[in-house]
C-alpha cells in the first residue's frame, strides 16, 4: 500500500513544522526495507520499531520495516496517510515526552492482499519476520504447544486459496521463499510466550506437516529459517482519545496512530540471525544466546503479578492497574507473591534478584500518568495464564513447595470468569475459550468446588497434573470461595 502523506496530519510534508525534539530518528522511504512486522499493534509501534530506528540510526543497515495488519484496516489507513510515520509519547510523574518514529518503509493489510504478504516473505531483501500477534494467534495449546488448527488454519495449509490466518501467510511465505531459494531468514516472535523461538518454530514444523510439503521445501525451510527467542516488555495501553490529543499538542499536527507508553524499554534477544540484523545492541537490546531466564523473570513475575492485579482490581471495581494498587495490603500480597511462589520457582539471569526485580515492577505499575486498563490485562486469560501463574504453580510443586500466591491468582480468574464484580456490576468475558468457559460454568458454578471442578477440567489450560494436584486445588478452593463470601478487599485484609 503506497505511502501518501499530508495536510496537517503527521507526514513527510509536515516532518519540518515538529518541534525538533519531536522530530524522528530516520526519514520513512530513505531506509530500504529488511524485516516484515506482523501485528501493527501499538506494542510493536512503541517496541520493536523504536528500538530499531535507533539501531539504524546509531549504526545504519537496510532494516525498514514493512508493518502488516493481519485483519484491522485501521492503523494500515492512518499510517498510510502519515508515510508510515507515527509518535510514541512516553509518559511519566515527571510529565510527558513526545517522539515521532520513521521505523517503517510500507504498510500492508493482509486481509486486503495477502499475495503480497506471501511475496514479501519470499523477497530476497527480506531477511527478517518479525511478529506481534498475540498468544491466540499461534493456534498453539498452551499447555502441550500442540497445533490446534481452526478450519480456516486447516484450509490456508490444505488448499492454494489465499491465507487468511498469520501460520498461513507464514507458511505460504516460507514455500515460496523456499521454491524461489530466496536466502535465509530469521522468523522472530515478538509475542509473551514461552519460548516463543521454538513455540513458533514448533507452529511452522507441524503447520508444515499438515500442508504436506515436499521434503525439498521443509528440507530448505529446516536449513535456512532461524527462530530466535526473545523477552519483550514495555507496558502500552492501548491508544484513546487522550493519547490522540497529548500527541497532537506536542507534534503540533495530528498523528492518528499514536501511542503512548511508560518510559521503561526491554528488548532480550537471542542472537541468530542468518541474514544479518540491525545493530539492536546500539538501541539498549540485549543479545544473547538463551532468552529463557530473562523470559522467565518477566513473564512470571511481571506478567504474573500483571493478572494478579488485573483480575483482583477488576472485582474490586478499581479501573486502572495504578488505581488498583491503592487497594488496602494488596503490594504486600503482591511482594508474597513475587517472593514466596515466583522467585524460588526458577533460576533468573545471573546476578538478577527477583524480589527486586519485582519492586521495579510495582513501580512501574505504580506510574500514575499510565492509565493502563485492568479489564485491557484481564482479557484472553486462558492463553495468558499458564505461561503467567500455572507454570509456576508447577514447577513449586515439583519441588514440594506450596503454591498458595500463585493459587490465589488462579483463584481470582476463576473469580473473574464467574462475570460480575464484587459490586454486582458485570465483567466483560474476552477470551478465545470463552464458550468452553461460559459451558463449564453452566454445569456447575453454585460452589467453588463446583467452579474449580469445572474449570480445571479445560486440558487447554490446566494440565492434568496440576489439577489433580489435591493442594493446589484446596488452595485455590479456598481463596475462591473468601472472594465470592467476602469480596477482594476483605479478602486482602485476612491474607496470610
Ligand atoms: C499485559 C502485557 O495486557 C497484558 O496482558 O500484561 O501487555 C504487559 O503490559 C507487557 O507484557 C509489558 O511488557
Amino acid at each position: 500500500m503506497a505511502l501518501t502523506g499530508g495536510g496537517d496530519r503527521l507526514a513527510l510534508a509536515t516532518l519540518r513544522r515538529l518541534p525538533v525534539e519531536c522530530r524522528p530518528l530516520l526519514r520513512p522511504g530513505t531506509v530500504p526495507a529488511g524485516i516484515v512486522h506482523l501485528g501493527l499493534g501499538a506494542f510493536h509501534r512503541a517496541h520493536q520499531a523504536v528500538h530499531t530506528e535507533a539501531a539504524v540510526g546509531a549504526a545504519g543497515g537496510d532494516w525498514g520495516i514493512i508493518g502488516v495488519a493481519p485483519r484491522s484496516t485501521a492503523v494500515v489507513d492512518a499510517l498510510a496517510a502519515q508515510d508510515g510515520l507515527f509518535s510514541v509519547t512516553s509518559l511519566s510523574a515527571e510529565g510527558a515526552t513526545t517522539r515521532a518514529v520513521g521505523a517503517l518503509t510500507g504498510v500492508r493489510h493482509a486481509a486486503s492482499d495477502p499475495a503480497a504478504v506471501v511475496r514479501l516473505v519470499a523477497d530476497p531483501a527480506i531477511r527478517m519476520v518479525t511478529l506481534t500477534v498475540t498468544e491466540k494467534a499461534y493456534q498453539l495449546d498452551p499447555v502441550t504447544g500442540a497445533l490446534q488448527a481452526d478450519p480456516d488454519l486447516l484450509a490456508d495449509l490444505s488448499t492454494d486459496r489465499p491465507p487468511r490466518t498469520v501460520p498461513g501467510l507464514l507458511v505460504r511465505g516460507l514455500l515460496a521463499r523456499a521454491a524461489a531459494d530466496a536466502g535465509p531468514l530469521a522468523l522472530v516472535s515478538c509475542d509473551n510466550l514461552p519460548a516463543n523461538g521454538r513455540r513458533l518454530r514448533g507452529l511452522v514444523t507441524q503447520a508444515l506437516a499438515v500442508a504436506r510439503v515436499p521434503d525439498a521445501a521443509a528440507g530448505w525451510i529446516a536449513g535456512q529459517v532461524s527462530f530466535p527467542g526473545t523477552m519483550v516488555d514495555r507496558i502500552v495501553p492501548a491508544t484513546t482519545a487522550d493519547t490522540l490529543d497529548t500527541a497532537r499538542r506536542a507534534l503540533g499536527v495530528s498523528d492518528l496512530a499514536a501511542v503512548a507508553a511508560e518510559p521503561y524499554s526491554q528488548w532480550v534477544i537471542e542472537d541468530d540471525f542468518p541474514g544479518g540484523r540491525p545493530a539492536w545492541e546500539r538501541a539498549g537490546a540485549v543479545l544473547t544466546d538463551d532468552a529463557g531466564p530473562w523470559e522467565r523473570l518477566k513473564l512470571r513475575t511481571l506478567n504474573g503479578v500483571h493478572s494478579a492485579t488485573a483480575y483482583l482490581g477488576a472485582l474490586a471495581g478499581a479501573e486502572t492497574v495504578a488505581e488498583t494498587l491503592t487497594l488496602p495490603r494488596l503490594t504486600a500480597v503482591l511482594r508474597r507473591l513475587v517472593a514466596e511462589d515466583v522467585a524460588p520457582s526458577f533460576a533468573p539471569p545471573p546476578g538478577v534478584s527477583v524480589p527486586a526485580y519485582g519492586e521495579e515492577v510495582l513501580g512501574r505499575f505504580a506510574n500514575p500518568a499510565m492509565r493502563h486498563r485492568t479489564l485491557q490485562i484481564a482479557m484472553d486469560g486462558s492463553q495468558k495464564l499458564p505461561q503467567r501463574v500455572l507454570h509456576t504453580i508447577t514447577d513449586l510443586r515439583a519441588a514440594g513447595r506450596s503454591a498458595r500466591w500463585a493459587s490465589l491468582v488462579v483463584a481470582a480468574w476463576l473469580r473473574f470468569l464467574l462475570g460480575y464484580a464484587d459490586d454486582g456490576r458485570p465483567l466483560p468475558l474476552d477470551d478465545p475459550l470463552a464458550e468452553r468457559i461460559r459451558a463449564a460454568l453452566a454445569a456447575g458454578r453454585d460452589t467453588p468446588a463446583g467452579v474449580v471442578d469445572a474449570l480445571f477440567a479445560l486440558r487447554e489450560v490446566f494440565p492434568a497434573e496440576l489439577a489433580a494436584d489435591d493442594e493446589v486445588r484446596a488452595d485455590v478452593t479456598g481463596w475462591l470461595a473468601a472472594l465470592e463470601r467476602h469480596g477482594v478487599r476483605a479478602t486482602l485484609a485476612g491474607a496470610t
